[in-house]
């Protein structure tokens, strides 16, 4: 922790996470139940740094009044309890409350006001999973700064009232988060397992997950399958690796990735996070892998596609898909 001008400071970093067996669509959505069990690798190259203090409604006025004078649109930034600032840009109203909702889980009530700076090391909203490590770094940051000690585990509980997936960052390198029990843990394997993302597309994308999975949930002709398949899913893919298997985790991470796609497929109305480019990066992997390179596809909610191989392969294989796309590559991070 930090002492700046004699006020507490603290500063947390936390990582991404990639789900190689999908969360998509909650069974209780007040108590966070997911309608899935998922599995995911945590990033130690794609990650998210926090800083949080205390600050008074002095505070607040003096930063308000300097975005107004620069942006002249007072109302976006209207009745804020808190301060957050993402990537140095203050956020309005709307997307300061749900953090200051987050922080709520932590403090006695709104008196006790809170300024975020939170920075993430790739492109926010487009499906990259900033959501992840941005939420679980508020969390890990308020546990600091209220004095609070939870464990991982009950800070992972927490988490995920934030954002589901977030609550798999309080592990790794492989997590799980386990719809039965409710319990989030890691996965043991001895596989080492990295990603290369292919990043098609920075924008943020038009339907957020949640919304998203809500819709698949209720109107998907494919979502009652989706829900018993993936339950069979999470128990194979929990065996190849513990196997150490890793063409049959690569073949698993693929087949579940589509059978998530189908339910927004095949929803009403459907949609789709795809576009011409993620087809076009799917076949190039499945190529490479015809040509005996070690890597498989996953995609969440966004048009970019994650490719999955081994460590060992990690070099060879950025080169390669270098040479066609933009790339952050990432190792799996041990906590
Ligand atoms: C996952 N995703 O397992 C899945 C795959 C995206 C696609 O978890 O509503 O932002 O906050 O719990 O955590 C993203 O969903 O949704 C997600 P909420 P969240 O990684």
């Amino acid at each position: 922790n930090l002492i700046k001008k004699g006020v507490k400071m603290v500063k947390v970093k936390s990582y991404a996470n990639i789900a190689i067996v999908k969360y998509w669509g909650k069974k209780d959505a007040e108590k966070m139940i997911p309608s899935t069990s998922s599995i995911s690798l945590t990033l130690n190259d794609m990650f998210t740094e926090t800083e949080m203090e205390f600050i008074n409604d002095e505070d607040i006025k003096i930063a308000v009044e300097k975005e107004i004078k620069s942006e002249n649109c007072k109302d976006k930034f209207g009745d804020m309890t808190d301060l957050f600032y993402l990537n140095g840009e203050l956020q309005d109203s709307v997307h300061t409350e749900k953090i200051s909702k987050v922080v709520d889980l932590f403090r006695k009530n709104r008196s006790q006001k809170v300024k975020i700076s939170t920075t993430n090391n790739m492109p926010t909203a487009a499906g990259l999973s900033s959501s992840s490590s941005g939420l679980s770094a508020v969390i890990k940051a308020c546990n600091e700064l209220f004095g609070k000690s939870y464990t991982q585990s009950e800070l992972a509980q927490i988490s995920k009232f934030g954002s589901g997936s977030s609550s798999r960052s309080f592990f790794g390198p492989v997590a799980a988060w386990d719809k039965d029990t409710g319990e989030i843990y890691e996965v043991k394997t001895d596989l080492r397992l990295a990603m290369i993302v292919l990043v098609l597309n920075e924008n943020k994308k038009e339907i957020s997950s949640r919304n998203g999975m809500e819709l698949c949930a209720k109107t998907s002709t494919y979502f009652d399958e989706w829900v018993k398949q993936s339950e069979i899913d999470f128990i194979n893919m929990k065996k190849y690796l513990a196997e150490n298997d890793f063409e049959k985790v690569g073949t698993l991470t693929e087949e579940n990735a589509l059978r998530m796609h189908k339910t927004i497929e095949t929803a009403n109305p459907p949609f789709t996070y795809f576009n011409e480019k993620t087809y076009e990066a799917m076949d190039f992997v499945k190529n490479l892998r015809n040509n005996g390179e070690k890597c498989y596809f996953t995609m969440d909610a966004g048009p970019n596609v994650k490719v999955l191989c081994l460590e060992e392969d990690l070099e060879k294989l950025a080169g390669i898909f270098e040479e066609k796309y933009k790339i952050i590559v990432s190792k799996t991070v041990k906590l």
